[in-house]
């Protein structure tokens, strides 16, 4: 038998004595909220974010299937798996619920032992969707956002900033001399040093909404959603790196680790595209390795 962890479930239901069934059939091992019509259903799925929600169809005002439709159309709740529990038991409700994206269709009345494992079962499931999820947008050796999430923010963001006229920054950064660093330290060495770089990225970054990436190889990179400080941000990096003193024997431009990184903020149109933005900040990182490395060009 699979593991019951705590979960959190959103019931919704306009009768009392439902609410109450589910109540215990859950509360031992599960967080149970409640709502008692339609509104108060989407209020508490977007603030709550539970793992499943139970949903009547007959309720007041809204009804379940409409509920369930603005659910699934809200990115924020859209991956909430919905069972629909109701005494509407004909075939062609059943396979409306499920047409509208709802993962399973309960009949009243209410059977707790059937109830209880169908509601684990997509409990699980969502778990393991959510981990293939993280796993599918995280670098494994660093554990930062991959190339992959990457793109998707950022495209996400110059929509976003087309819409709010707010300045976009990005910082695309390369450690100096990382062949050589290989070439006499070792690949387990050069992966441990990849991993502090990221963890300076990690540390120099205090907005929840800013984004560091592994781009690929030895080079990463930080979108900056609304900022006109991407300069001081790239500067706290760089030092952050220096600051470290791994050694780095062979250098040529330090005797110790050190990074080079381009900087650009700007106004998103839709004249430019995402990777254009990107080509601007790869010719900047591209201009501060020709200018002598460990150095920001903007
Ligand atoms: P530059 O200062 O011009 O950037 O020189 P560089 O030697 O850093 O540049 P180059 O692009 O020639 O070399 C990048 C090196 O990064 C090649 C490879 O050995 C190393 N590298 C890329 N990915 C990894 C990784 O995942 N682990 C390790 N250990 N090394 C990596
Ligand atoms: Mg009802
Ligand atoms: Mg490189
Ligand atoms: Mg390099």
């Amino acid at each position: 038998m699979v593991e019951e962890r705590q979960a959190r479930i959103l019931m919704v239901d306009d009768e009392l004595v439902n609410i109450e069934l589910i109540a215990d059939i859950f509360d031992q091992d599960h967080e149970v909220l409640f709502a008692v019509n339609g509104e108060k259903a989407l209020e508490v799925a977007m603030i709550s974010a539970p793992d499943v929600i139970l949903l009547d169809v007959l309720l007041p005002g809204m009804d379940g299937f409409e509920v369930c439709t603005r659910l699934k159309a809200d990115p924020l709740t859209m991956d909430i798996p919905v069972i629909f529990i109701t005494g509407l038991g004909d075939i062609a409700a059943e396979a409306k619920g499920l047409e509208l994206g709802a993962m399973d269709y309960i009949a009243k009345p209410i059977n707790p032992p059937v109830v209880r494992m169908r509601v684990r079962n997509q409990i699980e499931l969502k778990r393991a969707r959510d981990q293939l999820s993280r796993l599918a947008s995280t670098d494994g050796l660093t554990g930062l956002a991959n190339r992959r999430r990457f793109d998707e923010v950022l495209s996400m963001e110059h929509a976003r900033h087309i819409r709010s006229g707010a300045e976009l920054g990005l910082i695309m950064l390369d450690i100096d001399h990382f062949k050589l660093f290989n070439d006499t330290y070792g690949h387990v060495h050069g992966d441990d040093c990849l991993r502090a770089v990221a963890d300076v990225l990690r540390e120099s970054l205090h907005r929840t909404t800013d984004l560091a990436a592994r781009y690929g190889g030895e080079e990463f990179t930080c979108i900056l959603p609304d900022t006109v400080k991407a300069y001081a941000v790239a500067e706290r990096i760089r030092k952050g790196v220096e600051d470290l003193r791994i050694p780095h024997g062979h250098s040529p431009t330090a005797d110790h680790v050190t990074i080079s990184l381009g900087v650009v903020d700007t106004c998103c149109t839709r004249e430019t595209s995402p990777s254009q933005i990107v080509a601007r900040a790869d010719q900047e990182l591209y201009a501060a390795k020709t200018q002598g490395r460990n150095r920001i060009s903007y």
